[in-house]
């Protein structure tokens, strides 16, 4: 009997631990730190009896704590809320059902044809980068970086109109964090604009090479379209020794890795910063490309999402900023207004360790230790937190490419031309 009961609720446990989000009648809970003391005492909070899911870490003073909580441990949430002075808000109940209102269920589409405003499969999107190779050999070569984890083929898009000049290149990737669907979405609007678009000859493309990474954490995308059940996971799905899976890897970058921000715990769902600096095939992949490439990038954007930010480094501190940080905040601000004009939200710019320093990013890494110029963290979208809805895609999407087209202009004028003699010393031993 004692041998039953304790398969039973080991069941239970697990039953918890891997459902809950399955069930329909978890409400989303928000808990707002008002100061530095209370975010800490947020990001702390645990159920000990494991119905509370933590879907969203605090990442500063009046940003929530988000939790899906199963309906009788809502008491236990709010009595949290009240023992510590934080704002309580039940902001949805049975929030599990708003999956189905704003996003079709993957399963139904799988026969559809690729549509470049849908959220897509990782299949058909590569079949869309082969598409797109295909159809513009003249503009468009795709890399092979390697394989995911689970074994997905990740593939760079490189689109140049002069590939042998040595342009300076902007590198764009998207999807590190799998839930965060609009981000790769944006970047193969990128890819189908400057490929398409006859004026991007003329402008984006003259002078300048654009490497997009639209899919960095394929494993993760893939598991979050999987089930209602795993939409909202983060991180990649490497197994570490216990049983737990994967490592957030905007944590997991080589620069001040693990001094601020991240957790330590495998199973912790949202920022554990792996084992050691670059532990995942994913971040290996980003971090080759920009040592490759190291003296013609110029400006690295890495497209996330929500909340409507374009941060810079730093981002493991918000104590200091680099001596470049005005550049890379006036262009910042120009992009916002060139979005804001098309139409769009304008964006909050500051450097990333001002809004909530978190160590390990790809951000940091890529201005820290490859001395990328322009470097940013691109948080895309307000008001709908990850599940953003596919049928406003049409609409954000081209108001966001405006704003590339001003960092584009400003990699152009700045750096176009201006290769060092070494820089046309190994562009040259590359044309013998
Ligand atoms: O925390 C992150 O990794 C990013 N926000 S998100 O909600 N998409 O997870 C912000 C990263 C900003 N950059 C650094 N802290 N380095
Ligand atoms: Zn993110």
């Amino acid at each position: 009997m004692a041998r039953l009961s304790v398969l039973v609720f080991g069941i239970v446990g697990l039953w918890t631990q891997v459902c809950c989000l399955e069930n329909d009648k978890y409400s989303l809970i928000r808990i707002y730190p008002t100061n530095g003391t209370q975010v800490e005492t947020t990001n702390r909070f645990q159920d000990p009896e494991h119905l509370i899911e933590v879907l969203k870490g605090s990442r500063g003073i009046n940003d929530s704590l988000d939790l899906l909580v199963a309906p009788h441990r809502i008491n236990y949430a709010r009595q949290f809320a009240l023992n510590n002075d934080l704002r309580f808000e039940l902001k949805q109940k049975e929030y599990g059902r708003a999956f189905e209102t704003v996003e079709r269920v993957p399963r139904r589409r799988v026969l559809r044809s690729f549509s470049i405003y849908d959220y897509n499969s990782y299949t058909a999107i590569q079949d869309y980068l082969e598409t797109v190779a295909r159809r513009h050999p003249e503009l468009v070569t795709l890399q092979l970086l390697g394989n995911s984890y689970q074994g997905r083929r990740v593939k760079l898009v490189k689109i140049s109109a002069n590939p042998n000049t040595g342009n300076p290149i902007v590198f764009i990737d998207a999807g590190i964090h799998a839930r965060e669907w609009v981000a790769p979405a944006m970047a193969l609007y990128l890819i189908y604009r400057l490929t398409n678009d006859p004026e991007a000859k003329q402008n984006e493309l003259n002078g300048v090479d654009w490497y997009i990474l639209p899919v960095v954490n394929p494993d993760g995308y893939e598991f979050t379209r999987s089930s209602k059940a795993n939409r909202l996971w983060r991180k990649t799905r490497s197994k570490s020794n216990g049983n737990c899976f994967g490592v957030d890897g905007n944590r997991n970058y080589g620069f001040k890795w693990a001094v601020s921000g991240v957790s330590n715990n495998p199973c912790d769902r949202e920022t554990y910063a792996g084992p050691k600096p670059f532990s995942e095939p994913e971040t290996q992949m980003v971090r080759n490309v920009m040592l490759e490439n190291a003296k013609r990038l110029k400006l690295y954007i890495s497209v996330h999402s929500y909340g409507q930010y374009l941060v810079y480094p730093w981002g493991y501190t918000g104590d200091f900023v680099p001596k470049e940080w005005k550049k890379m905040d006036s262009l910042a601000r120009s992009v916002s207004d060139a979005v804001q004009r098309a139409g769009g939200k304008p964006f909050r710019v500051m450097s990333a360790g001002k809004w909530y320093p978190a160590a390990g990013g790809s951000d940091d890494f890529a201005f820290g230790a490859v001395g990328v110029p322009y470097s940013y963290t691109m948080e895309l979208t307000e008001g709908y937190e990850f599940l953003f809805p596919e049928r406003l895609l049409k609409t954000v999407l081209p108001q966001f490419y405006e704003g590339f087209r001003v960092f584009g202009a400003q990699i152009k004028k700045e750096f176009k031309n201006s290769r060092s003699p070494r820089d046309s010393e190994s562009v040259s031993s590359i044309e013998d």
